[in-house]
């Protein structure tokens, strides 16, 4: 029985918490496979809202085991307070798995998240400040903490004494900030050790068994394709592997074993955070966009930049991640607009570009090309057949479809679960 993965196309908040939710009660184990609370998943289940962060969307379904691989990095923290939100509202978080692989965020790399950015002044990220970044720089660096650590207090030690001897250097001779003491970051680390241990496991072997046992495994990507560390718009990425290979090193699961990649994509763009955005708009079509898909950070609040539907990202994200089919997300959010443009290609100082350019200088200063689509002004949102969707919301998808590399399975007409058109 299959692996499936569940990519973000763009820079992130396609919506792939809705799409992981809605294949939820059909799969029996969710992996989180990259990034950590720099993440942020709004699922809506009738009444309820739900933003999720560093747990998989799939905690959300009942019958489904929700595991942290290998590739994440764990702010214990925080994993204790969405444990308890969750519970708190009757969701039951009891069998969620860790891997011991998985590396943990401490109050240092906080700490240097922010004063780094501060530091890079106009040439900042513009990252969550959640302490991914210097955490997956640790990782590389061979001196991170893994979950492991945490349940042998000598070898923590070791280890925290080790990173804190360069960790200090930076804080203190670079940042010109206090350092930090081995006593204070064990005794951060060993507070939650105790409660986090039962949770911790091998989770590479348990997955691969389950697929051995034809069980069903749904790989949820957190950020997305263009803010991949490789992939991405470099330097301008969160530091983690977004992409379908990322949903293999970061969980343990082969690359054979994979049978569909599901890209997410939505009708325009967003981009949280720095870099560049070819498409985006600031006018007041980007304001309408904004305010009509209420694009505001899940983690932050921070208002998302917004722009038109950019088809070369779109095929760029069908390349890299060999996506087998898209779901297009927000179309709602389109309806109103006397015509919407979409990006077919770029014009780089006069030359076009119908592939990303691989030159990040080039991408810098590519000017889209568009094709004027007519537009609609029907309510949407109650559509649940494509045949009920007006003709020029049906003739925007088949367009878009026909743009960007892959077949289209899944339409969403609002945040709930059953705003949703199924095409195949
Ligand atoms: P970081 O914190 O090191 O990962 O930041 C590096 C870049 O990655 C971007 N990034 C994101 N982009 C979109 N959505 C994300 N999650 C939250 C959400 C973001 C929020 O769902 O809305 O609430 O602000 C996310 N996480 C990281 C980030 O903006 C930097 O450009
Ligand atoms: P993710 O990070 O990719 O999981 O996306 P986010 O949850 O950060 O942002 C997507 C937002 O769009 C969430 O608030 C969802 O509830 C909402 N959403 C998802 N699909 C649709 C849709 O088809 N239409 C509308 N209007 N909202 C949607
Ligand atoms: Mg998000």
């Amino acid at each position: 029985m299959p692996a499936i993965a569940i990519i973000g196309a763009q820079w992130g908040d396609e919506g792939k918490g809705k799409a992981t939710d809605l294949l939820g009660s059909r799969v029996d184990y969710v992996v989180k496979f990259n990034g950590g609370n720099n993440a942020g998943h709004t699922v809506v289940i009738g009444d309820e809202k739900y933003a999720l962060h560093l747990l998989p969307s799939g905690i959300l379904s009942p019958n489904c085991t929700p595991v942290i691989g290998n590739g994440v990095v764990v702010d214990l923290e925080v994993l204790f307070e969405e444990l308890e939100g969750l519970t708190a509202r009757g969701v039951d978080v009891s069998r969620l798995k860790i891997s011991a692989n998985a590396h943990v965020i401490a109050d240092y790399n906080r700490s240097l998240d922010k004063v780094t950015e501060r530091f890079l002044g106009s040439r900042k990220i513009g990252t969550t400040g959640r302490g991914i970044g210097p955490t997956y720089a640790d990782k590389m660096n061979r001196v991170g903490i893994r979950m492991q650590d945490l349940f042998d207090e000598k070898i923590l030690e070791q280890k925290v004494e080790g990173v804190l001897e360069l960790k200090n250097q930076i804080l203190t001779k670079i940042y010109n900030r206090r350092s930090v003491t081995v006593e204070s970051t064990v005794e951060e680390l060993l507070a939650y050790a105790d409660r986090v241990r039962p949770m911790v496991c091998d989770t590479g072997l348990l997955l691969n068994q389950a697929l051995d046992r034809d069980e069903t495994v749904l790989l949820e990507a957190g950020q997305a394709t263009l803010l991949d560390v490789d992939h991405g718009t470099y330097p301008f990425v969160t530091s983690s592997s977004a992409t379908a290979g990322g949903a293999c090193t970061g969980s343990g699961i082969p690359p054979m074993r994979l049978d569909r990649v599901i890209g997410i994509v939505k009708a325009y763009t967003t981009r949280v955070g720095e870099g560049p955005f070819p498409t985006e708009l600031d006018d007041d079509a980007g304001e309408h966009l904004r305010k009509v898909g209420a694009e505001y950070g899940t983690t932050t609040g921070r208002p998302r930049r917004c722009g038109w539907y950019d088809a070369v990202i779109a095929r760029y994200a069908a390349r890299v991640n060999g996506i087998t089919d898209f779901v297009l997300t927000k179309l709602d959010v389109l309806t109103g607009l006397e015509q919407v443009p979409v990006c077919v290609a770029y014009d780089v100082g006069g030359v076009r570009h119908d592939e990303m350019p691989v030159n990040q200088s080039d991408f810098h200063h590519a000017v889209p090309i568009y094709e004027y689509l007519p537009g609609w002004w029907e309510d949407i949102s109650e559509c649940r057949t494509f045949a009920e969707l007006p003709k020029n919301a049906q003739d925007y998808v088949t367009a878009v479809e026909a743009m960007s590399g892959s077949r289209i399975s899944t339409i969403g007409v609002g945040p709930k679960r059953d705003q949703t058109i199924l095409l195949h």
